[in-house]
Parts: structure tokens; C-alpha cells; sequence
């Protein structure tokens, strides 16, 4: 091909619109293999402190049910509220507008001691099934035009607790990713008459190099334009635009994709791998929206090992994202890596 794999260069995400910067050359340092002392996780199955735990009490005094798959709840410290006032101002320069919505958590298992990445596929498929009925329920609603669900994991994202949960934040507007990936997947939607993440799928499929899983419903990669180093997308194998159009054997297949990127990124650097991941998919605004295709960006922030993370200073904050190894050195590393969990056995 090129000489890109040796020289700086930069690469474009045509799904955000904006450009990284590559150094390969930087990355030519041998790898030290450099391995940390596995971060065994004493946790109880059930923490009778942890505010998620089956039958424990909130911080608000709420109780949890005694729930034995999934449980969904309000954020009781939300940061929309369904009544903030459509209020909006504008001076100058200066512009504002009221934005409502709701917070919910959900817990994905009532085992403290797990994670998806320590899950059974049949149980990540009942988070699925959660997180399906969910953006089915909350876009249904007139006041919701986006419904935003996530996973914060590890202290080093800031996630406060380690039982296994994730966040939906439904907004009226769309946040500004869902904004941008909307913008131009219309365009190429408009210019080639195909959805922008299918025709980069068969791309992706053609030429193998970053691929890491697939089966029939799924895949997962790194994405040509990735920013941190490990990063992933899951993408659908056919076109579909959110959650409720899959059909029950693409849940479980996505569930088995999830399983599998989580346990590799674990194997990684042996440890409970941090990131933050969610699912883009079609605005609930009531149009179609026949150019999107619904995918799960997962952005973990370790580089180097357990505990050493990339920054996102300096030429990165004021400029443009940068990386050393690239994603197709990132895929072959994580492509080497086991399919059974390290902990496991
Ligand atoms: P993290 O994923 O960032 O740790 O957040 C967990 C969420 O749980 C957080 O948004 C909410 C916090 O507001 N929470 C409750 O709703 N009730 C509680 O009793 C504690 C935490
Ligand atoms: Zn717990």
C-alpha cells in the first residue's frame, strides 16, 4: 500500500467529520510486554453497602427489589428533569435554551461481583432486552427526540461503583455526537443512495486487517479512524436503524459480540478493563431516518498497561486527537488475545 504505516499521517472519520493524527513511527519502541500484577477483585456477590444491590436501600432512601436479572430505576441525582421549562435566550453571542429529559440506571445484573465481561451471553442478552424495551419506551414519548444508553466503567472513567450498570440519559434535543454522525450520514445517505456505516462495513469485510469478531448478526473492529488506542465499534451486519428492528437471534448475536470485545479487552492487560461505551442509533424525532445505522462505540482509555492511560492534553485538547500504535496494530494485538477470560477457570 502506502508508506502510512512508517510515516505520520492523518485519517479521516467520516462518521464525526474530523480527523486524527497517526505516528506510527513513534510506536516503533519494541513492546515491553509489560505486565501488572492481576488486579483480583475480592468482591462479594452481594454488598450490603452498595446502593445497587438487590434490596439495599439508596442514598434517597428508595429500596431496591429483589430482582434476579435486570433492574432499571430514575437517576434519583439526574441531570435532566422532564420539567425543565422550554425557555430559550438569546443575546449576541449569547444563546440558551431549556433542555428536558430523564436519567435511569440500569443495573445489569443483582451479582455485585460482575461484569459484562464475567457475564453469561444469555444473561448480557436480557441486558439487551432491557435496553431495547427501554429506547422503545422512552422514544415512544412526544418530549424525547434522542434516547442516549451507555456504560461508564472503572474509577479511572469515574464510574463510582462497580457493580455492573449503565446509564440512559433520553433527551428532546440530540446530543451533539448524535448531531454530527445524523449530519453525515445524511449527506452520504443523500449522495449514494446506501447507508455511510454499510458501505464502510463492506469495506471493513473486504480487506479483513481490522476486524476482531464476527457472526451472523455482528461485528466488532477497530474503527480506520480510531482515537484511543484500543478502541471499538460493533456494527450490524444489515441495515438496521436502532435496537427494536433486531430481530431475536441479532440480540443474542450482539450480546455474544459484547461478551467477546469485553473479555478480550479484560485479557488485554489483565485487569478489569475501563471505558466508556453506548450505542448510537436513530434519533426518536418520529422521521424515519433511513440513513443511520445503529452501533456501539466503545472508548477505553489504558495504553500502555493496567494503569497507564492515554491523555487527551496538549496538542490533542487545542488541536487534533493523536496516536502512536495504529488500528491496525491495535486489532492484531487484541485479535491475539484469549477467548476465555482471565479470571476464568
Ligand atoms: P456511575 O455509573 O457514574 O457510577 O453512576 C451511577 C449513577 O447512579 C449515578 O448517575 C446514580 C448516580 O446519580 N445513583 C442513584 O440514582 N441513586 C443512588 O442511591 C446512588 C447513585
Ligand atoms: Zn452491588
Amino acid at each position: 500500500m502506502s508508506t502510512f504505516s512508517d510515516h505520520p499521517h492523518r485519517r479521516y472519520n467520516p462518521l464525526q467529520g474530523e480527523w486524527v493524527l497517526v505516528s506510527p513511527h513513534r510506536a516503533k519502541r519494541p513492546w515491553q510486554g509489560q505486565v501488572e500484577d492481576a488486579d483480583v477483585p475480592e468482591m462479594p456477590a452481594h454488598d450490603p453497602d452498595c446502593y445497587l444491590c438487590a434490596r439495599n436501600t439508596r442514598i434517597n432512601g428508595k429500596k431496591n427489589p429483589d430482582y434476579s436479572h435486570t433492574f432499571v430505576f430514575d437517576n434519583d441525582f439526574a441531570a435532566l428533569t422532564e420539567d425543565a421549562p422550554q425557555e430559550s435566550f438569546r443575546d449576541g453571542l449569547l444563546m440558551a435554551e431549556g433542555e428536558s429529559g430523564l436519567c435511569r440506571v440500569i443495573c445489569f445484573s443483582p451479582r455485585h461481583d460482575l461484569t459484562l465481561a464475567r457475564m453469561e451471553v444469555s444473561d448480557i442478552a436480557r441486558v439487551v432486552d432491557t435496553w431495547v424495551e427501554q429506547y422503545v419506551e422512552l422514544g415512544a414519548r412526544p418530549d424525547i427526540g434522542h434516547v442516549q444508553i451507555f456504560e461508564n466503567r472503572g474509577a479511572m472513567m469515574g464510574c463510582s461503583n462497580p457493580h455492573p450498570h449503565g446509564q440512559i440519559w433520553a433527551s428532546r434535543n440530540l446530543p451533539n455526537a448524535a448531531e454530527r454522525e445524523t449530519q453525515t450520514q445524511t449527506a452520504y445517505f443523500e449522495q449514494h443512495g446506501t447507508p455511510l456505516l454499510m458501505a464502510y462495513l463492506k469495506q471493513e469485510q473486504a480487506l479483513g486487517e481490522r476486524i476482531l469478531f464476527e457472526n451472523d448478526g455482528f461485528v466488532v473492529l477497530v474503527p480506520y479512524w480510531a482515537v484511543w488506542p484500543f478502541e471499538t465499534m460493533v456494527l450490524p451486519k444489515r441495515h438496521i436503524r436502532s435496537m427494536e428492528e433486531m430481530t431475536a437471534s441479532e440480540r443474542t448475536d450482539l450480546a455474544e459480540a459484547l461478551s467477546h470485545i469485553t473479555i478480550r479487552y479484560d485479557n488485554l492487560f489483565s485487569t478489569s478493563f475501563p471505558y466508556s461505551m453506548g450505542f448510537h442509533q436513530r434519533p426518536t424525532d418520529g422521521k424515519d431516518h433511513d440513513e443511520w445505522v445503529m452501533h456501539a462505540h466503545f472508548y477505553p482509555p489504558l495504553l500502555r498497561s493496567a494503569t497507564v492511560k492515554k491523555f487527551m492534553v496538549g496538542f490533542e485538547l487545542l488541536g487534533t486527537p493523536q496516536r502512536d500504535l495504529t488500528p491496525e496494530q491495535a486489532a492484531d494485538r487484541l485479535r491475539a488475545l484469549s477467548d476465555t477470560h482471565y479470571l476464568a477457570g
